[in-house]
């Protein structure tokens, strides 16, 4: 049977720089291949701010922001049999197709499937259409979440089904920066014990790659901040040595160690910006590397990453600083978000 349109409220990116407007919206029902969500709880992450800001070249306008969420599956379309109506679910940016024919799917070297990538940048579901309007207008999606809205639709293949007992105001931080951070460490350069590990920035995804390196046992953690406020909390989750690099005359971002050093690029990919290194630093065995996602195969793996946060295994709730209640406090997490003492900012529904 065909789902009816859901009308709700979401807080519309208008335009590049401008505060998000909480509007009425109208969410079709999912079509094929797709899941219409009720969002429950969303973080911020700097990188709806910074698509805000209009330097993403994938931000598109209007839009419905959001990528860190905790969701109930409402209504499910043709063809899906991996999640149905009133399961948790994780939206995830990186998504899992799991067919055969994909490459990348199949490949225990990465987590990047690209089936429904070239659409989710142009703001589109994979039809090449939009599931929000507001008044027939259509309003484009981000990062196949937009999670700003008390409703949404993403692929199936987007949709990482988790536990029942989940809390999904606390998991939903495993959409995007904690686990990216995690997964950094723990996947993209599996850091082994014993290893000297320096994080530089301390925000929720820096924390969390601390966090994932005492679980490795690091030897020596390395936390490095221009903020030093940042440091008490570093020190609890394992930090051995804080570092301001104000406090220093000469640059403290040496080169990874010789022979075996990892550096990995963490974040957001911001446009217009170019990073370098003398050819001798990879001649002498040192290894740069980036994380999307942290590694982590995202239908798989996220289930997994909810059960040992359920089990105590990996502690999430210190990277919650902030809480709001409804959409229409969006634009008030995004102020909080802009704080020093700021780690994530989490909005219920
Ligand atoms: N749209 C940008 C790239 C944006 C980017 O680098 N995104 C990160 C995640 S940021 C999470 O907060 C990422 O993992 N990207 C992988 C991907 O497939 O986009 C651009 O350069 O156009
Ligand atoms: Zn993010």
């Amino acid at each position: 049977t065909m789902g009816k349109p859901i009308k709700c409220k979401a807080a519309v990116a208008w335009a590049a720089n401008e505060p998000l407007k909480v509007e009425e919206i109208e969410v079709a029902p999912p079509q094929k291949g797709e899941v219409r969500v009720k969002v429950i709880a969303n973080a911020l992450c700097h990188t709806d701010v910074y698509t805000l800001s209009g330097q993403d070249a994938e931000g598109m306008f209007p839009s419905i922001l959001g990528h860190e969420a905790g969701c109930i599956v409402e209504s499910v379309g043709e063809g899906v049999t991996s999640v149905k109506p009133g399961d948790k679910v994780i939206p995830c940016y990186t998504p899992e197709c799991k067919q055969a024919e994909c490459i990348f799917c199949q490949s225990t070297k990465t987590n990047l499937c690209p089936t429904i990538r070239a659409t989710q940048g142009k703001g589109v579901m994979p039809d090449g259409t939009t599931r929000f309007s507001i008044d027939g207008k259509p309003i484009y999606h981000f990062m196949g979440c937009s999670t700003m809205a008390e409703y949404t639709v993403i692929s199936e293949i987007s949709a990482a089904k988790i536990s029942d007992d989940a809390d999904l105001e606390k998991v939903c931080l495993f959409g995007c920066g904690v686990a990216t951070g995690f997964g950094a460490v723990m996947n993209t350069c599996d850091v082994e014990e014993g290893s000297t590990v320096a994080v530089f920035g301390l925000g929720a995804v820096g924390l969390a790659a601390l966090q994932a390196a005492k679980a490795r046992k690091a030897s020596r953690i390395f936390a490095i901040d221009t903020n030093p406020s940042k440091f008490e909390l570093a020190k609890q989750l394992g930090a051995t040595d804080c570092l301001n690099p104000k406090d220093s005359e000469t640059p403290i971002q040496q080169a990874a160690h010789r022979g075996w050093g990892e550096s990995c690029i963490i974040g957001v990919a911001a446009a217009g910006h170019e990073i370098s290194t003398r050819p001798f630093q990879l001649v002498t065995g040192r290894i740069w590397k980036g994380t999307a996602f942290g590694g982590w195969k995202s239908r798989s793996q996220v289930p997994g990453l909810v059960d040992d946060y359920i089990s105590g295994k990996l502690p999430i709730d210190h990277y919650i600083t902030h809480t709001f209640e409804g959409v229409d406090k969006t634009n008030d997490a995004i102020d909080a978000l802009h704080h020093g003492g700021c780690l994530r900012a989490v909005v219920t529904y």
